[in-house]
């Protein structure tokens, strides 16, 4: 696996090609080039319906400029076992060569309906990476809330601010067994893009949760698409660490975090949560932020010895 420490470590040819109809400052699209630039082939990529197969794929045209597959939207991780599962029997034969297969998912495709398909592969130890882009509710379809929406977050189906948390996905993956389970955001290129290559590295089912900010569905303003993944995680709202073989490491240290408000405030989502008889909610979601640090902390310093 060779290292990306310069934008020439990666590889020149685009994955994606522009002219697809994503809304303006997609973070999903941003985090998506970056992770084909990275990616080492041969690979093929698996996505489940959502807003990056809509946007994509609209016949008779394709961005995609790498072998991709189109899916239902609850089973990537089944039809990405199946493509695995073939090229590993084809190559015993001397028929073929292995493909790293990347399923690249949304939150909706990952956290609820595809969660079984999901779970199964990893279960199997199948040798795939499963990359969510995590936009935080079901944009394609007009943004419903998923299991990754955050507390107080207003969707089309919680017009008041979601009640439930966020669901943790990384902690039940790495309860899987998976050897290599880790967060990112395209505001980090580096971080991503060479999480891509150790993920595809590494034998087995391993996973990135990358943070995907929609203009569109959180309702801010599309220029600012990076300062919003960078707010996520100087806020600790979606801290940068990996877990590997079961030993934690925050990657990205946040010592003093900037107000969880700073965030929220630039997001209409949230607009519901701000209200001031909404104070309580804004507790809980502040609890959970600090909790899920000091949770993280903790585990990376009882597993680093
Ligand atoms: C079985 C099934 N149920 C519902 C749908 C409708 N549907 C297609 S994409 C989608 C939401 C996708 O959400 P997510 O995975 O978060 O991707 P995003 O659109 O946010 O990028 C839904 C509800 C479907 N295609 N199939
Ligand atoms: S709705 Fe959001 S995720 Fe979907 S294309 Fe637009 S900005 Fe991207
Ligand atoms: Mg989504």
């Amino acid at each position: 696996m060779s290292q990306v420490s310069r934008l020439s470590d990666l590889y020149g040819r685009e994955g994606l090609s522009p002219g697809h109809s994503a809304c303006r400052g997609c973070g999903a699209t941003v985090a998506v080039r970056q992770i084909l630039l990275a990616a080492e082939p041969p690979f093929i990529v698996v996505t489940p319906t959502g807003c990056l197969e809509v946007i994509s794929s609209q016949f008779p045209y394709t961005s995609w400029r790498v072998p991709w597959v189109h899916v239902a939207f609850e089973n990537a991780a089944a039809v990405a076992s199946g493509i695995e599962a073939a090229l590993r029997a084809l190559e015993r034969k001397g028929l073929g060569r292995r493909h790293k297969v990347i399923v690249i998912a949304g939150d909706g495709g990952t956290f609820d309906i595809g969660f079984q398909a999901l779970s199964g592969a990893f279960e199997r130890g199948h040798d795939l990476l499963y990359i969510c882009y995590d936009n935080e509710a079901y944009m394609n379809t007009g943004i419903q809330r998923s299991a990754a929406t955050p507390l107080g977050s207003a969707t089309t189906t919680t017009p008041a601010g979601k009640r439930e948390q966020k669901k943790d996905i990384v902690s039940i993956l790495v309860g899987h067994g998976s050897p290599y389970v880790a967060t990112s955001s395209p505001h980090l290129w580096k971080d991503l893009t060479n999480k891509v290559r150790k993920a595809q590295s590494i034998e087995g089912p391993t996973f990135l949760h990358v943070v995907a900010p929609c203009p569109r569905g959180w309702y801010f303003e599309p220029q600012l698409t990076i300062k919003m993944a960078k707010l996520a995680v100087e806020t600790r709202i979606f801290p940068i660490y990996e877990v590997e073989n079961g030993k934690y490491r925050i990657n990205y240290m946040i010592n003093r975090p900037r107000p969880v408000e700073e965030y929220l405030k630039l997001q209409s989502r949230f607009a519901y949560l701000l209200r001031p008889e909404n104070a309580h909610l804004l507790e809980r979601f502040k609890q959970w932020v600090e909790d899920r640090w000091n949770y993280l902390q903790k585990m990376a310093a009882v597993t680093s010895s």
